[in-house]
């Protein structure tokens, strides 16, 4: 049996959006078009993530301030290729095929 990734997927959209979390190891998220999905980042450290199907405006990521990261201005946000990458103290997460000037501080729950 081939192997093409180590990622391992563990969340999947479905239904009216969903609220997806990974494990500490690399995961990715399939977001649901037109659902209201939102992207948890909740563990010490959560790893190098990847989300796919990212929607503007609709979908969000949430982020537990006990990682350290309080407010948008804890994110570094930069485009690598055609995916924007969020940098945060206890990991990262590639959001593909997303431009970097679209992520603003309306795209994020910091609870
Ligand atoms: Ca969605
Ligand atoms: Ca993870």
């Amino acid at each position: 049996m081939a192997t093409t990734s180590s990622r391992a997927v563990k969340a999947r959209a479905g239904g009216d959006g969903a609220r997806m979390s990974g494990g500490a190891d690399d995961d990715t998220f399939f977001g649901e078009a037109g659902a209201e999905d939102v992207f948890v980042f909740d563990l010490i450290p959560f790893g190098s993530d990847l989300i796919r199907g990212f929607e503007n405006g609709a979908d969000r990521i949430e982020i537990a301030t006990y990682t350290g990261v309080e407010s948008f201005e804890d994110v570094a946000v930069t485009q690598d290729g055609h995916s924007t990458v969020l940098s945060f103290a206890e990991g990262t997460v590639e959001i593909a095929n997303f431009d970097s000037a679209r992520i603003n501080a309306s795209d994020f729950f910091f609870v």
